[in-house]
């Protein structure tokens, strides 16, 4: 969560066509613009220089650029999103990403969404998901072998669309978890802090530096955080949650 630099993309006016699962109604261009705003403002407040890419109209869901790529300081792996209407998105991130990283690997095989990634100190944990199969899950620990990596497939609850939707890393041995995800065994060796019930939607939070973000609206976890002594800051994600998005796949961080 020591992050100096991060790439973003601007939404497109397709946004309010972008995927959800649930039968939610379109979110409005112009809130979603302020949310996508106030949200890169807070990374830079963080310490982070963030890159804005151009909107990319032909990809409705091409904000979120978390799914196509994963990034750490000693190179890129480009990944191949499990939806038919985002796999174009990879080729369209590549370029950027050869720009700034050294080395940039292309996964070998199947398909993985960055959002069911979880980069711990020790490990990258890869959530099967209804995007991310295990022919990808596998290819991609070969990838991060060759960054030094060491990767673990684990299991995504059923009812969530990315393993990270319901946890986050709040430090080096402490995740943010969901009950139902915890309760699964995956964070044996960390220290679990639960959202109460009702706000699983906040499980998805971000640690940037010294400051956890956290979508606004859940107070209980906002209890829960500062209790346990960190620094949070609030952010609106209400419009861009229409879209099954929370805040770790605005970016990509470094
Ligand atoms: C999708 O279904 O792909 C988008 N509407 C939401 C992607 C959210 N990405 C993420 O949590 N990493």
């Amino acid at each position: 969560f020591d992050f100096d630099s991060a790439i973003a993309r601007k939404p497109g006016t397709s946004v309010v066509k972008g995927l959800r699962a649930g039968g939610q109604e379109d979110p409005d261009f112009e809130a979603v613009s302020a949310e996508h705003d106030a949200y890169v403002a807070a990374l830079r407040h963080a310490g982070v220089e963030v890159q804005v890419l151009e909107p990319l109209e032909a990809f409705p869901d091409s904000v979120f650029v978390e799914d196509p790529a994963l990034v750490f300081h000693e190179g890129a792996i480009l990944l191949r999103p499990g939806v038919g209407s985002r796999e174009g998105e990879t080729a369209a991130i590549a370029p950027v990403l050869r720009d700034r990283f050294d080395r940039v690997l292309e996964l070998g095989a199947g398909y993985v969404d960055g959002g069911d990634v979880l980069t711990t100190s020790d490990r990258v944990m890869i959530g099967l998901s209804a995007r991310t199969d295990r022919e990808g899950a596998e290819a991609l620990i070969s990838s991060l072998a060759k960054l030094g990596r060491k990767g673990e497939i684990v299991h995504t609850p059923s009812s969530v669309l990315h393993f990270k939707s319901d946890c986050s890393l709040m430090d080096d041995t402490t995740i943010l978890s969901t009950q139902r995800l915890a309760e699964s065994g995956v964070f044996s060796g960390f220290e679990t802090l639960i959202v109460p019930e009702g706000e699983e939607g906040a499980a998805n939070a971000l640690r940037i530096n010294d400051t956890i973000f956290l979508a606004e609206g859940f107070p209980g976890t906002l209890a829960l955080l500062e209790g346990a002594g960190y620094h949070l800051a609030t952010l609106k994600t209400s419009e861009i949650a229409k879209i099954d998005a929370g805040l770790s796949c605005m970016s990509l961080r470094w």
